[in-house]
């Protein structure tokens, strides 16, 4: 699969527009702690580097991957945001339970991206193993909190550009 050839998120830091008056929400699982925190600290990072203000990032853990979608729901209801990214760690077992998760939390995410209008992210890494999971929260392919980040932004810049022209 390409995934085992590049790192994930690299981007153009150049091609990302300024965030510096965004506002972002960030929700994140306690479930694989390791792997959600550095997801954390990648998007974190991504969002200063573009701009945005300490002050301007409202960071909320929910218990499990599960729970991000209402997490984000709550953040969009209570807190002044432009976008929410949603971070989290599903690591396949030996039960269906991966499947369910994972189904639920991408349509949780989507939905509530639609119904409330707002660029709700999906951060969430699902993998087979947890060697993947690391890969991709900081290792060989990248951080895919950098990758909601970059979107988020790229996404609320869209919205913002759309909606000024609209008179
Ligand atoms: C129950 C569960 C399992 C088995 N695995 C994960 C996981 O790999 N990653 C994750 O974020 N959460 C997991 N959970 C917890 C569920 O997301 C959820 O928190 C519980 O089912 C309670 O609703």
């Amino acid at each position: 699969m390409a995934s085992n050839l590049k790192n994930l998120s690299s981007y153009k830091k150049q091609d990302i527009p300024s965030a510096a008056k965004m506002r972002f929400g960030i929700v994140i699982s306690e479930w694989n702690k390791d792997i959600t925190e550095a997801l954390l600290n990648g998007a974190v990072s991504a969002l200063q580097e573009h701009g945005v203000k300490e002050k301007d990032i409202f960071i909320h853990h929910v218990p499990g991957s599960f729970e991000l979608p209402l997490g984000a729901q709550f953040l969009i209801e209570s807190v002044n945001i432009d976008s929410v990214l949603c971070l989290g760690c599903v690591i396949q077992g030996e039960t269906r339970h991966f499947e369910f998760i994972c189904n639920a939390v991408s349509e949780g995410i989507m939905n509530t991206g639609l119904n409330y209008n707002t660029p709700v992210i999906f951060g969430l890494l699902t993998t087979n193993t947890l060697q993947q999971a690391k890969d991709r929260s900081g290792g060989k392919h990248g951080n895919k909190g950098v990758e909601a980040a970059v979107t988020a932004i790229k996404m609320v810049t869209l919205k913002k550009e759309l909606f000024k022209k609209k008179t």
